[in-house]
């Protein structure tokens, strides 16, 4: 498959450097595509994985030539993030909690990456994958036999143990979602559909009434893919993109991710574009679908939805405006030339969006639609598609399991900032034994800070980002309120602590301020990525059947304390700089954190799970406004709350099942040590009184650390939009480091152990 360098590195893995002269190397004879059965092998050999990090642009090189093997060892954090022995040497018990941060950051430190930052897994998501694959099926990108092989391990690793199947997310239940996407993904990484697995996956399918069950997002990829047919999609018309902007449903005015999603689907719904038959595909319209499939009427199943998949029922109204789109719009009044205007605007929005981006996108899902996009209007050897095919690879994570997709291109610069203020909280970064790992973490994040708006801005429907910092990085360049604030506040604390450069002066400061004085929304409170655009009615429209909160941007009270505290720290230090602007934001928000406390006294969190994470960051709001257990009725209220779910080992455990429903469930695996430490914090911040309390968590995370300074992965930590978990495994470090620190610091002389 795919060729090779001097190194014995794959093309597939190389940087595309210049636009035409690598057109050669990458273009490959597309009928053998076609025709070749993918090579799979039972595994690869994981001594040869290595992860390279481009300044912070995170890929797996799989190196089959021997010479490149002996060139570049696999380094420690290589070996951990594969599930090698890594033999960290066991370090002196820890007496004290500020012993135990020294031994837990003996170990993170080795997991620093060479541009700076931490990077881990970002997995969770089950429909992540099948974007990237079947996008490079229908684009017909060669899959090297290593991807391809790992895939295939890691979805037989994940797939349900009872059933066979495969959910929205690794710890949720079997949906069609998950089952149909994933099925079709084993199918084109090589798997027959007469193995074991495939046999019994393909009956649970069946029993949850096959393909045509599945959701929009399914049923538009199979569509794509020839698998399905086009009617049975609901429909995206480009030409919504074409309403004026004052027109309340617009969608400039949604939530980021479902108009960069949304953008690509209506652009090929609107072709009515299909792959080019094969087998395979010819092969999986029988193994799909429960009927038969020449006679299934395509159109009466736009609707059909199995239950499970079902979180977000259409509503009326939706389901109404898809009739007239179906019954009126699409026969009747829609001109060819109204589709040809509004696809190439679809288009136009794209391109910009590559632009930005240099073809990475704003994630996983809207990034391989782009491609397949791209791969339909420019060709198959565009440097556009070519460009897209190599940052595919940033997305994907090799582990133990297998290959799997992340959520984004890394979490870089989000867990670089928290790793800073973990050591900050413990009082370390003056401790000469951190300073090269936090220079270090310094520089990337300096790096990292993204210096200009985009292009076009308004023309792109883009926010204002200049002086912001992205979740992962600057490449993907969307600054999200709490990433700004985190990282700020992380370089703020190196930068003012004696002995750190000031790589990023005051201009660039002011920037990052002036960015984020941007996101306040009229209630006072801060949402993620933008103010919101239009108000929550907007959820009427939700089409994705499988998420809720999806449509528009919400107020989130752990966006909203980041950017409190950042603003703090900021006046601290540079109090003549809008000040009344800041004080007045300050106080608002703050206020605003009041009015989302639940009547039982929690926080509910839209990107952690759930009451404990949002907790966590709403009482360290009021902390800064020097609101805490003893005067104020919210903190006593928010800790009363976290105290009535200790557990009796002194540990929290929330499950995810709390995003979906909205109250509080235990998780059935017992106490987490991410969890303890998100409510310990929480506590801590309030300045709980009842200090037993406290101890007994701080003991429960010092108990769970290992011999060499690690923490174990334990069940997932993040979600978003309501139903869908994801991965921050770094988490178990940076949070439990932070809790252990900040007790060292705030209660010196007590003991725990
Ligand atoms: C993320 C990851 C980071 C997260 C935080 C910074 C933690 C949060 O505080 C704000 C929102 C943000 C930036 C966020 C938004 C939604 C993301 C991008 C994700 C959870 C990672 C993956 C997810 C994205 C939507 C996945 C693709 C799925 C779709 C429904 C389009």
């Amino acid at each position: 498959m795919g060729k090779k360098d001097a190194a014995g590195v794959s093309s597939e893995t190389q940087p595309l450097l210049e636009k035409s002269s690598t057109k050669k190397r990458l273009s490959f004879d597309l009928t053998d595509h076609v025709a070749k059965r993918q090579r799979i092998e039972e595994r690869t050999d994981h001594t040869r994985w290595r992860m390279r990090d481009d300044k912070g642009r995170q890929s797996w090189v799989y190196l089959e030539n021997d010479q490149a093997l002996k060139n570049w060892p696999q380094s420690f954090a290589d070996k951990y993030f594969l599930g090698l022995p890594v033999n960290a040497p066991d370090l002196p018990k820890p007496t004290n909690p500020l012993d135990a941060v020294r031994n837990g950051l003996e170990f993170f430190e080795k997991l620093q990456l060479p541009s700076g930052h931490w990077g881990c897994e970002y997995g969770g998501p089950m429909f992540l994958l099948p974007c990237i694959v079947i996008a490079w099926y229908v684009t017909k990108t060669p899959i090297p036999w290593y991807y391809a092989t790992e895939i295939k391990n890691y979805l037989f690793a994940r797939a349900n143990h009872e059933d066979g199947g495969w959910g929205l997310h690794i710890e949720g239940e079997t949906s069609v979602f998950g089952t149909s996407l994933n099925y079709t993904v084993l199918r084109i990484v090589g798997v027959d559909a007469d193995h074991p697995v495939m046999i019994k996956a393909r009956a649970t399918l069946h029993k949850m009434g096959g393909a045509t069950h599945a959701p929009h997002w399914a049923k538009w990829w199979l569509a794509v893919m020839g698998v399905a047919q086009w009617d049975i999609v609901n429909p995206t018309p480009p030409e919504l993109w074409l309403l004026p902007d004052w027109v309340p449903i617009a969608p400039w005015r949604w939530w980021i991710h479902i108009r960069q999603v949304f953008l690509p689907m209506s652009y090929l719904w609107s072709k009515r574009w299909q792959a080019e038959e094969t087998e395979l595909i010819r092969s999986l319209r029988q193994e799909l679908f429960v009927e038969d499939w020449a006679k299934i009427n395509w159109a009466s199943h736009r609707n059909t939805i199995n239950p499970r998949d079902n979180y977000h029922p259409k509503t009326w109204v939706l389901n109404t405006v898809n009739w007239c789109l179906v019954n009126i719009w699409n026969p009747v009044l829609r001109t060819q030339a109204i589709a040809k205007k509004g696809e190439e605007w679809a288009m136009k929005l794209i391109e910009m969006e590559n632009e930005n981006t240099d073809h990475a996108d704003l994630a996983t899902v809207s990034g391989p639609m782009n491609t397949v996009c791209l791969y339909v209007k420019e060709g198959p050897d565009s440097y556009a598609v070519r460009r897209h095919r190599e940052r595919a690879h940033e997305f994907l994570w090799m582990k133990d399991e297998g290959l799997l997709a992340n959520g984004t291109n890394g979490v870089q610069c989000w867990d670089t900032a928290f790793a800073i203020q973990a050591v900050m909280d413990a009082g370390l970064t003056e401790d000469p034994r951190w300073r090269p790992m936090l220079m270090k973490a310094l520089e990337f994040l300096d790096d990292q800070q993204i210096r200009e708006n985009v292009k076009d801005q308004d023309k792109c429907y883009r926010q204002q980002r200049k002086g912001g910092w992205a979740f992962s990085n600057k490449d993907q360049g969307y600054a999200v309120s709490d990433c700004v604030s985190e990282a700020l506040k992380s370089v703020i604390i190196l930068q003012k602590t004696p002995g750190f450069p000031t790589l990023i002066d005051d201009r660039r400061i002011y920037d990052a301020i002036d960015t984020l004085l941007t996101y306040q929304n009229p209630s006072g409170g801060c949402s993620s990525y933008e103010p919101p655009r239009a108000g929550t009615w907007m959820e009427v429209l939700n089409a994705a059947e499988v998420f809720g909160n999806i449509m528009v941007e919400y107020e989130y009270p752990e966006c909203t304390t980041a950017v409190v505290t950042a603003l703090s720290l900021f006046r601290n230090h540079w109090p003549e700089y809008r000040t009344k602007e800041i004080e007045r934001f300050i106080e608002r928000a703050v206020k605003w954190i009041k009015t989302a406390q639940k009547p039982h006294g929690g926080w509910y969190g839209s990107w952690g799970i759930c009451f404990t994470y949002a907790t966590m960051f709403a009482l360290e709001s009021l902390a800064s406004i020097g609101e805490t257990y003893k005067n104020s009725d919210y903190a006593k209220r928010g800790c009363d709350f976290l105290i009535s779910k200790q557990r009796e080992d002194g540990g929290w455990s929330e499950h995810y099942r709390a995003c979906e429903t909205g109250e509080y469930i235990e998780h059935p695996s017992g106490s987490q040590v991410v969890m303890t430490a998100w409510a310990v914090i929480a506590l801590m911040k309030a300045d709980y009184p009842n200090l037993e309390h406290i101890k007994k968590g701080i003991k429960l995370i010092m108990d769970r650390q290992q011999s060499n300074g690690e923490w174990l992965q334990e069940a997932i930590e993040g979600v978003f939009n309501k139903s869908c978990m994801i991965s921050y495994p770094n988490y178990k470090f940076t949070f439990t480091l932070k809790a252990l620190g900040m007790f060292a610091r705030k209660y010196p002389n007590e003991t725990v152990v």
